[in-house]
Formats: structure tokens, sequence, C-alpha cells
């Protein structure tokens, strides 16, 4: 399925079941203009609704993952434009964070601005060893403005989100990691292939289960204890009608832990 001008979508040819987003403006090192906010939107949209994949990569390619929102675009337009400009973004961004199956980031290069909101959204992030993620839009005289004031402190907490969104400064792949705001270092040629694997994982898993298990974790993040408690319970109930859970449970009452297979 290919979704437009500077986004596709591609399966990984040695890994069935993955599919990658592939963002492709090489010229403005994939900023994020309108229409790749758009085709980003669709991206999410078609991977979300096609049963046969059941793990995303997104990828910038080598030399940068995403550098920001297009600020060439944005540096004119009014605040009632605006307005409508940062919706589009955010919903985006937030389609991306709601694909019900396991996302991964994989991140060459410069992930700043919205490059880094995009990457937020996935579930699990890979970064080369010279990779340089931050929120620079206190250097424009703005701020994070597709999640970063919020999706970031989740991640890494307040007071390091206040680091890197007051400052602007471009982080390392080394310190990211520290923080947690990136979960794997590798070298930078073998990004993208390590990225695949951490996902690659999954696609034989449990699917619904997999999306449930994704969502309860994700709204429950956003809402207190027992609201989460009740999303957990309303999930985990709702699998009860699902083959998986009956061939999954049925597979250890007749042969052992470890052993089922799913669809
Ligand atoms: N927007 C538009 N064009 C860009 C962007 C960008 N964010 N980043 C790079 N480009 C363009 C450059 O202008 C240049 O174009 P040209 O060749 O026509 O001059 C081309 O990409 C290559 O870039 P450089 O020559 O600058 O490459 P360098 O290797 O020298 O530097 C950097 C790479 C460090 C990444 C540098 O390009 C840079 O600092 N880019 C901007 C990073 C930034 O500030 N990002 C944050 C943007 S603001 C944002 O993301 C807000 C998100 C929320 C918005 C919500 C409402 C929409």
């Amino acid at each position: 399925c290919n979704v437009g001008e500077f986004v596709r979508v591609e399966a990984d040819p040695e890994n069935p079941g993955v599919a990658v987003i592939r963002i492709d403006r090489p010229k403005a090192l994939n900023a994020l203009n309108g229409q790749v906010t758009q085709e980003i939107a669709e991206a999410a949209a078609a991977v979300s609704a096609d049963p046969a994949v059941r793990a995303v990569v997104l990828y910038g390619g080598e030399r940068a993952f995403v550098a920001g929102a297009d600020i060439k675009e944005m540096a004119d337009l009014t605040h009632a434009r605006m307005l409508e400009y940062s919706r589009s973004l955010q919903n985006a961004l937030t389609a991306v964070a709601r694909i019900p199956k396991p996302v991964v980031a994989a991140i060459s290069g410069y992930a700043l601005g919205g490059g880094c909101e995009l990457a937020l959204c996935a579930d699990f992030r890979v970064a080369g060893t010279k990779a340089k993620l931050g929120q620079p839009e206190i250097q424009l005289g703005v701020i994070p403005g597709a999640g970063g004031t919020q999706r970031l402190p989740r991640l890494v907490g307040p007071a390091k989100a206040k680091d890197l969104v007051f400052s602007g400064r471009h982080v390392r792949s080394d310190e990211a990691r520290q923080i947690g705001l990136v979960d794997e270092v590798v070298a930078d040629e073998e990004v993208y292939s390590a990225a695949v694997a951490l996902v690659a994982k999954y696609v034989d898993g449990p699917a619904v289960a997999l999306a449930a298990a994704k969502e309860a974790i994700d709204r429950g993040m956003e809402t207190d204890l027992d609201t989460g408690l009740e999303i957990e319970r309303l999930h985990f109930s709702g699998l009860f009608s699902t083959e998986d859970q009956e061939a999954g449970m049925r597979s250890f009452v007749e042969q052992g832990p470890g052993k089922a297979t799913f669809n």
C-alpha cells in the first residue's frame, strides 16, 4: 500500500507481518509540512486497519528521522491558522500513538521537535549512536506543540522534560538511553534492523490481547488508578470472547506453558 509522495507504507520483505511507515522527504530532513502530516495520518489509519500488519516500524532513513515541523511553512502563519495547523499535527501523531499494534521508532540522525514528538508516539525507540534527539522549539521562541509538553514528561519525568524543553538542547543517544527517552542504542547502520527485530517478536502473538494490553497501559497512564484498573478489568474480561484466549488457555491445560499458537 503506497500512501503518498512523502510517506509510504511498505512491507518488510524478510519479516512478514511487519509494516514500515517510511517518511521520505530528504531535502528537508523529513520536516513535517501539511502534506507529510496528512500522509502520516493516512499511513497510521492504513496499518491500523490491515489485519495482516501485526507490528509497525516508523523510519525516516539514515540522515534524519524527522527534523521537526516545517519551520518555513509555519513561520508566517497567523494565530487563527495555527490553531487548525497544530490540531492536524496533534491528530496525526495521536493516530500513530493509537495504532493498536506494537510500534517502534527507528531513529537514525535527527529526531527534533515534531520528530521527537512523533518518536514519543511509538511504544519503543531504537536510536543510532550518532542520533540527536530534542525539543529545540524554545530557540524559535515557541514551545513543543505536538505532544512534547505532555508525552515527554510522562516518559522521562517532569524535571528531565523541563531540562530538554527549557534548554532546547540536542540530546545524544547515550544520554537519551539513560533518561529513558530511547530503549536501545545500536550502531547507526543497524538502527533499522534492530528496530524490526524488536517488534518482529510480537507478530505471532495474540493480536487482540496485544491491542488490549497497549490500550490499557496507554489509557491507564492518562487517568487515576481506579479508572485504570477498571479499564484493565473490562479489557481482561473482553478477551474471554476471543479465540486467542480459548486457544491460549486450552494449550496450557493440555500441553503446559508456552506452547500456544495464535492466528
Ligand atoms: N523545517 C523546515 N526545513 C528544515 C527543517 C525544519 N524543521 N529542518 C531542516 N530543514 C531543511 C533546511 O532548511 C535545509 O534546507 P535547504 O537545503 O533548502 O536550506 C535542509 O533541511 C537541510 O538542513 P540543514 O542544511 O540545516 O542541515 P544541517 O545538517 O546543517 O543541520 C539540523 C541539521 C541541525 C537538524 C538543522 O536543520 C536544524 O536545526 N533544523 C531545525 C530543527 C528544529 O528546530 N526543529 C523543531 C522545529 S519546530 C517543531 O517541530 C514544532 C512542533 C510542533 C508544532 C505544532 C504545530 C504544527
